[in-house]
């Protein structure tokens, strides 16, 4: 018998599933796996000429402390209303105005800040005050309080990436509230860097926040210097350029649980080979001019644009002039997972 004999039938018997809250899987099989990612997230592109103006008028508008967290959320096209700049990440660009404290707050999500501008900004994470700069990586670890400040001038802006979307896709978001806005510094600036950071660790190291690195901050300075060093010894990786990722001293992974995040530097000229992978990721420009070809679709980015990429497309980079990225992902949940996958094509 043809299938064509009996669509009639068919409707009919899965009108009578549903009220049972039933459904034929050979209807919804090839959605549920299918042969290759059909990755959702649009390509798009923040430019920061847009975004920092924005962003300065919300400080108009109301403070830090008002807001908890004076953000404005990139949200990708093609999730409208649900704060991910990705499938699975949630990205924002946040503002601290001289002499303003955002409060003190845990959360099980954690979060990874990218700094584009601060003279005189700082975090502090159980009980330890980071000095921001630009181009410092800062984690607050999930469950860690954690609270922001300015004593210095102009603003503080940074990039905020936090695991929220798939935090909330196990529906295991707990949140707290300190009653006291900033929370009490209990170690030395530099504490964990010292006990951790350094190249040596304590000869018994227990990790103080589980698969997190123990680190709290990854000075710029220091990650850009071990790039352009690079340079100086061996060739770019035709498909990566030059890339260096931020590493938890005690194993060796990645920085976070389930935030990956590198740092890639690509030489006046140079063009990456296509390459593609599973992971869903969000780059910012720290210096330089890049145009990143997706599916064909050209991008131009300069100094602090924030990209979307999606995951498992083709993609190419060439930088007109030296140009510095900061990439983060979910390629650390999707490791731990089994799940990450990459492809390298041609090198041309
Ligand atoms: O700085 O703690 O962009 O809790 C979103 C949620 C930043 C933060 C965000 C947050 C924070």
């Amino acid at each position: 018998m043809t299938t064509a004999e009996f669509p009639k039938d068919r409707q009919a018997f899965y009108d009578k599933l549903t009220p049972g809250s039933l459904a034929p899987l050979w209807e919804r099989l090839k959605g549920l796996v299918p042969p290759e990612p059909r990755n959702k997230t649009r390509p798009f592109v923040w430019p920061y000429t847009e975004v920092r103006p924005l962003l300065l008028e919300a400080g108009d508008l109301l403070t830090a402390e008002e807001a908890e967290r004076r953000v404005l959320v990139f949200e990708n096209p093609a999730f409208e209303g649900t704060s991910r700049i990705n499938s699975t990440l949630y990205a924002g660009m946040q503002l601290i105005l001289p002499g303003e404290t955002a409060p003190a707050h845990k959360h099980a999500a954690g979060a990874l800040r990218f700094v584009l501008e601060s003279n005189g900004g700082y975090t502090t994470v159980d009980g330890e005050r980071s000095e921001m700069h630009r181009g410092d990586v800062v984690i607050t670890p999930g469950g860690t309080f954690h609270d922001h400040g300015h004593d210095g001038e102009g603003p503080v802006i940074w990039v905020d990436a936090l695991d929220v979307p798939m935090v909330n896709f196990f529906e295991c978001g707990f949140s707290e509230e300190l009653p006291d806005a900033q929370q009490e510094i209990t170690k030395k600036n530099g504490h964990s860097t010292a006990e951790f950071g350094s190249g040596m660790l304590p000869l018994d190291p227990v990790s103080p926040f589980g698969a997190n690195s123990p680190v709290f901050a990854y000075p710029y300075a220091r990650s850009r210097n071990a790039l352009f060093a690079l340079k100086e010894s061996v060739s770019p990786d035709p498909y990566l350029g030059y890339a260096l990722r931020y590493a938890n001293p005690l194993d060796g992974g990645w920085v976070m649980p389930m935030i990956a995040a590198w740092l890639t530097y690509l030489p006046e000229g140079f063009s990456t080979a296509p390459y593609r992978a599973t992971d869903n990721q969000a780059m910012v420009v720290s210096e330089g001019h890049v145009s990143i070809e997706i599916n064909g679709e050209t991008f131009d980015l300069g100094p602090n644009d924030v990209i979307a990429l999606p995951g498992w497309t083709w993609r190419t980079m060439r930088a007109s002039e030296d140009a510095v990225m900061f990439f983060f992902s979910d390629r650390s949940a999707q490791e731990k997972l089994g799940l990450w996958k990459e492809e390298r094509g041609n090198v041309g």
